[in-house]
């Protein structure tokens, strides 16, 4: 399971009780850019080990918004950031999380919406989110990036709510922000999308593949691979371009840096709200340079709506990505880190305040599925 840290509301003790061996964390008080201090790991993985279980995976080791756009000091943090993977390497870490989202790492409309059980999920609301972006935001330019249909709907649905929701509907769009979680004016929001406003989708992919001949040599000297995270949602969002959404995607990434230290962190719910996403072929095509696993599932409409459902049901069918993960270990001889990735709030849960997705029970419920049905298949085969 995910631990964000000692302030977590989820101790280490509740993720050895959910039944997890390993832990994946990062040191979110680190400035991205900054170097990672051996200190700093030791003193983590101490706190893990303590507890009766290993740090297995490094989610995130952030890539800096300077290295994304090569502005400012990107060189300079290339630099750390091939120092961080050495101290890493140096304390027995083998996998590094990370993703080349620019500006916002996730989104979602709502962080609170109730199933039919009373349990909450995260849900992106395509109109809530179009308001967002066109009547809140005023983006310059965001018409031409939906329908007329979809501004339509927008319009209707924003003057149908209240000021409480659209304000619920901006704080929620924000949360993928690093850093500060409240306090993000229209216009701060604007400066930061507007960092990126000469950067097209392919200059980025560059940037991304410049940024991987760099610390590729360095992981493969240390030990170490990289795991790339694929953007969520996945498709350009506020005149952002995506890079990490598709096959294609996966397949310009192996192309550009053959090395299999060149990796992934298969995340079946970002690829998931995609219905072009055929997950369980694009995990047998890549499988061999998939270090991490995040399982989870959405539930999409035909209007661009999703929410998480529960880990076995959705539209992805879990089954059949278990059955390939399980021929994908057999296959390598390895046993693949993997984490239910989020989880409903509910029961207990529901009175708690916790990083979004990462409340205990839902993770433990969705761990519990996965980890059955992953012995099922194997133990059938
Ligand atoms: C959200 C997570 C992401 C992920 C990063 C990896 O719940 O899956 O925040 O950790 O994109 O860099």
């Amino acid at each position: 399971m995910r631990w964000y840290g000692p302030h977590d509301v989820v101790s280490l003790n509740d993720i050895r009780q959910a039944g997890c061996a390993g832990v994946v964390t990062a040191l979110h008080h680190i400035p991205a850019g900054d170097v990672w201090p051996l200190n700093d790991i030791k003193e983590r993985i101490r706190a893990i080990e303590e507890h009766g279980m290993t740090w297995t995976v490094i989610e995130s080791l952030p890539v800096s918004d300077d290295i994304k756009r090569q502005s400012g000091n990107w060189q300079e943090h290339i630099a750390n950031y091939k120092q961080s993977i050495r101290n890493l390497a140096a304390c027995g870490l083998k996998v590094i999380t990370y993703n080349f989202m620019p500006v916002l790492d996730w989104i979602r409309t709502d962080i609170s919406y109730p199933m039919k059980d009373g349990a909450l999920a995260l849900y992106f609301n395509r109109a809530d989110f179009v308001a967002f972006d066109v009547f809140q935001l005023k983006r310059p330019g965001a018409e031409k990036d939906y329908s007329t249909e979809e501004i339509k709907e927008a319009e209707k649905q924003f003057h149908e709510t209240d000021p409480a929701h659209h304000e619920k509907v901006f704080r929620n769009c924000l949360l993928g922000l690093p850093g500060s979680t409240e306090g993000f004016t229209p216009e701060m929001v604007l400066e930061e999308l507007n960092k990126y406003g000469h950067i097209n989708a392919a200059q980025l992919k560059q940037h991304l593949f410049e940024f991987l001949r760099e610390v590729i040599p360095v992981c493969e000297e240390t030990g170490m691979v990289m795991a790339i995270h694929p953007d969520d949602p996945p498709y350009p969002v506020l005149g952002l371009p995506r890079i990490m959404s598709c096959e294609q995607d996966l397949a310009d990434l192996a192309d550009a840096v053959p090395s299999v230290a060149n990796g992934l962190c298969f995340c079946t719910g970002s690829f998931g709200a995609r219905p072009d996403n055929d997950i369980v072929t694009m995990l047998r095509k890549f499988g061999d340079r998939v270090h991490f696993l995040h399982l989870r599932n959405t539930k999409r409409d035909t209007e661009g709506n999703f929410y998480e459902a529960a880990h076995l049901e959705g539209d992805t069918d879990m089954y059949e990505v278990m059955k390939e993960v399980v021929k994908l270990q057999s296959r390598r001889n390895i046993s693949l880190p993997m984490r239910p990735d989020h989880g409903h709030q509910m029961l207990d849960d529901l009175h708690k305040t916790t990083f979004p997705g990462y409340s205990a029970i839902g993770r433990l419920k969705g761990l519990a599925e996965l980890r059955g049905l992953e012995l099922g298949i194997s133990r059938g085969l």
